[in-house]
């Protein structure tokens, strides 16, 4: 009697268990707080563990929670401040990817953030509605250390970021976080039997951080309930380093209504789509007829590798040639007030024209060598005291990316979204031609064949001459491993360092290292004007400012400057006046 009774509970228990464990997650939307009519979001970047596997307890890291971490929700025209907190016990960055924000406030690998540190941006929400993430984005001492890029976000750190505008507020789509409106983030894992995360398995993830199995939003192959209707996907492809050609298991079409930077023109229907590593799509999926029945979602990569062969023969590994499944979808009871069809037209995309790119018949261009042990672009592999490239503010520009490896790459431009003017394996297809900020460059087919994608992209804001933007291979391991270079936007009227070198000379700072309360200041101007002086962090706010809008003459100067209170740490002193600035690095000891 006992016993009759026991088994079925105990099959009960264990069905209900994994049921419950492959159930999607939802991450928790984070809408910030309003302080002083700032959207103000506090984020801690710490390690804990976490279990994908029953009853077995994985080391990873997570903002504000164990993996992954909250969906932030932001309003195009915001003020917003995220205030980042580092307790990981080694050095990171937290990078908005995707953002169009002043390069100081991008969160790159020069916006350090030491352990126990808090950094915080602030910047106005300047990017149309879509879907964007959140990363580390940390320049590692060796490519495969675990405080790189790859390694940091390998161990979970990694989330998304959802930005509305007025275009998404007056649409009648699917916008119900959680409900219809739903994020999936893609990533391969491998674990090892004790748990721990499998970095490196086998050919290619001798060389990137890939694995064997599928997790979304932190689950392995879970399963979303989905309402019998139209459901919107965010998906993101945070894997270190691999591609997906999503289809569902009947074939079925969905709509893609937005890429990287924002909505699609229009809602394209397809019933494959291709993602590489940091793009985002949103599509929908009409569930309306399959109450009660199950849907998987799969990467057909039996077809991709002939389409868009990723890595060539012998890096390939299983899922780079077999289909297999990335999550399902069980379909549950429609919600009362269901989005039953889609808009035809869902925004307009103004076309940049190659023409009016000031660089249209020379562009800019930009040679990707996946050598060992370095990767290179252009045949310098990433030095952060390197500026790669300058660029004037104002510039359209047109840059041209040539892949001359047997991997297809992912490339990632920082700054305003660019648009894909054309690729060398065939049109640009519909569903690139919206705001990109990551595009799958082809490998090349041969020596005399290489893969070639070109892109327009504007400059017409956020000129820096001392912090630059970043441009990279978003395989995070060839990233680390060098495949990314530095661009700065000069305003050559205010801020050009070659005239500034003839205002000012001669400029230094004594003694520097310094650790006394003052620091001296000396230069030469040609011109009298105004000058301000000012201290500012490593990360780019102003601290202090000495002297504001102060006549100086023409001649050799020398200032002393009040350090007093001033901890420890790397600076900078900016020399402005109304016709540009020098700035130098200063180290507090
Ligand atoms: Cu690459």
């Amino acid at each position: 009697m006992n016993r009759i009774l026991y088994i079925p509970i105990v099959l009960f228990l264990i069905i209900a268990q994994i049921k419950s464990q492959n159930n999607l997650p939802i991450p928790p939307l984070d809408t910030g707080t309003w302080n002083n009519e700032v959207r103000t979001f506090d984020l801690l970047m710490s390690n804990s563990s976490t279990e994908f596997l029953p009853g077995i307890q994985t080391p990873t890291s997570g903002y504000n929670g164990s993996y992954l971490g909250p969906t932030l929700l932001m309003h195009k025209g915001d003020n917003v401040a995220l205030n980042v907190t580092n307790q990981l016990g080694e050095n990171s960055t937290t990078h908005w990817h995707g953002f169009h924000v002043p390069a100081i406030m991008d969160g790159g690998p020069h916006q350090m953030i030491p352990h126990n540190t808090t950094w915080t941006a602030t910047f106005e929400m300047l990017n149309q509605a879509s879907t964007f993430w959140y990363h580390p984005h940390h320049k590692p001492t060796f490519w495969s250390d675990s405080d790189g890029t790859g390694g940091q976000v390998h161990r979970g750190l990694a989330a998304m970021i959802i930005v509305e505008d007025e275009v998404t507020d007056g649409l009648d789509i699917p916008k119900t976080y959680g409900v219809d409106d739903i994020p999936l983030i893609i990533q391969d894992r491998a674990f090892n039997p004790d748990g721990t995360f499998r970095e490196f398995i086998n050919l290619p993830a001798l060389v990137v951080r890939t694995g064997d199995t599928m997790l979304v939003n932190g689950a392995i192959t879970p399963t979303h309930n989905a309402p019998a209707q139209m459901i919107r996907y965010r998906i993101l492809n945070a894997s270190n380093g691999r591609s997906y050609y999503l289809g569902f298991s009947d074939n079925r079409d969905f709509y893609q209504i937005g890429s990287d930077g924002g909505l699609l023109e229009s809602p394209i229907a397809l019933n494959r789509l291709r993602i590489s590593p940091a793009e985002r799509v949103e599509i929908v999926v009409d569930f309306s007829n399959d109450l009660n029945s199950t849907i998987d979602l799969l990467s057909y990569a039996s077809e991709f590798i002939n389409i868009f062969p990723t890595y060539p023969p012998p890096l390939r590994d299983a899922m780079d040639t077999t289909d297999y499944r990335i999550m399902g979808f069980s379909v549950i009871d429609a919600t009362s007030d269901p989005i039953t069809t889609l808009p035809s037209t869902l925004t307009d995309i103004p076309l940049y024209n190659e023409n009016d790119a000031v660089n249209n018949t020379s562009p800019r261009p930009f040679v990707i060598v996946n050598g060992a042990p370095l990767a290179t672009i252009n045949g310098a592999s990433m030095d952060l005291n390197v500026i790669n490239e300058t660029i004037q503010l104002g510039n359209l520009e047109v840059w041209e990316i040539t892949n001359l490896s047997g991997v297809a790459h992912p490339f990632h431009i920082h700054g305003a979204p660019f648009q894909v003017l054309s690729r060398s394996n065939g049109p640009v297809p519909e569903n690139e031609k919206g705001w990109k900020d990551v595009i799958l460059v082809p490998a090349a087919q041969g020596m005399n064949n290489p893969g070639v994608v070109k892109v327009i992209k504007p400059f017409l804001d956020f000129a820096d001459d001392t912090f630059p933007y970043m441009y990279h291979c978003h395989i995070l391991e060839h990233e680390d491993r060098g495949m990314m270079g530095q661009y700065v936007v000069i305003d050559t009227v205010t801020t050009s360092i070659g005239e500034m070198n003839e205002i000012i000379s001669d400029s230094r700072l004594y003694p520097n290292p310094v650790d006394a309360n003052t620091v001296q200041v000396e230069f030469l101007t040609t011109v009298a004007d105004e000058f301000t002086f000012s201290l500012v962090s490593g990360t780019g706010q102003i601290i202090q400012t000495f002297f504001e809008n102060k006549q100086v003459g023409t001649g050799k100067h020398i200032y002393t400057l009040n350090l007093e209170g001033i901890p420890s740490g790397m600076y900078f002193i900016s020399i402005k006046s109304k016709q540009g600035s020098v700035v130098k690095k200063l180290i507090r000891i």
